[in-house]
């Protein structure tokens, strides 16, 4: 910019100027932060380093005022991606704050926040609270009596959590189980197939396989061990272990008379 200055005669004399007028920079623009999402769901199983979203920041100030600090919850990172394993059945949301902050006086920062979800991958198979079970059949029960449920439970959702029961094939049995005794896929119910006689048969044992519904299923085994209880097999019993351990053995029965240190013992 020129100026120029005059004096007021009748010929005035002038003198120019150049005049430089620097602007201050003042911190009046806080940071923008543009968020590029590149996934809104990662899978549980995702792989350290999976890109998530890419973040830019940008401020109209100059030096100082327009010098940027980005923080990604405590981790300085422009990418945002995974840095470690996840898992669903832990955590299933994550909240991302990002926070860019300039280094004006006084600083100015502005927030923006990521939600991202954890899907479900099929990384938990069923679960039975016990590997082995022992089963009390009574002798000459009807046929189609539910003689045992058995329950597993999957962490999983939807599909990969949803558990269906069978009978398990091996040839560790002589007789195969589906002749003896059904069950239902959904309840677990076991449900016997022949009033079983103590003459015949006196104990027996299978597996009940829990398998989920994922791509690809997986699957655990319960071992049942029958035994019948008919009042000989109960007093046999009793006689051979007698006193306190008795009352372990058969604490789900009722004691039904103690007589000269030996138990007696039915089922309700
Ligand atoms: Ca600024
Ligand atoms: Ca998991
Ligand atoms: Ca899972
Ligand atoms: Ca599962």
């Amino acid at each position: 910019m020129r100026v120029q200055a005059s004096d007021g005669a009748s010929s005035p004399l002038t003198s120019h100027a150049k005049l430089l007028i620097e602007i201050l920079d003042v911190n009046d623009n806080a940071p923008e932060i543009s968020v590029t999402s590149l996934l809104n769901t990662v899978k549980e199983d995702a792989s350290i380093g999976t890109a998530i979203a890419l973040v830019s920041v940008f401020d109209k100030d100059g030096s100082k005022n327009g010098m940027v600090n980005c923080k990604i919850s405590n981790n300085n990172y422009y990418s945002l991606v995974v840095d470690g394993p996840l898992d669903r059945e832990s955590t299933s949301q994550y909240n991302i704050s990002i926070t860019a902050t300039d280094e004006g006086t006084p600083p100015l920062s502005s927030t923006s926040v990521i939600t991202l979800h954890v899907s479900d991958v099929n990384d938990n198979k069923p679960l039975f609270t016990e590997n082995i079970i022992s089963v009390y059949v009574k002798e000459n029960s009807p046929i189609g009596a539910v003689i045992k449920t058995v329950s597993a439970t999957d962490a999983d959702m939807d599909q990969n959590g949803q558990v269906r029961y069978s009978l398990l094939h091996d040839n560790s049995n002589s007789v195969p189980p589906s002749t003896m005794v059904n069950i239902n896929s959904e309840t677990g119910d076991i449900v016997s197939l022949q009033a079983f006689n103590y003459e015949e048969l006196k104990t027996f044992q299978f597996k009940v396989q829990a398998t989920d519904s994922g791509v690809p299923p997986l699957s655990s085994n319960l071992l049942l061990n029958f035994s019948h209880y008919s009042g000989r097999l109960v007093f046999e019993l009793c006689v051979a272990i007698r006193g306190a351990e008795c009352r372990l053995t058969c604490s789900s029965l009722n004691i039904l008379q103690k007589k000269k240190k030996t138990f007696m013992c039915c089922f309700p």
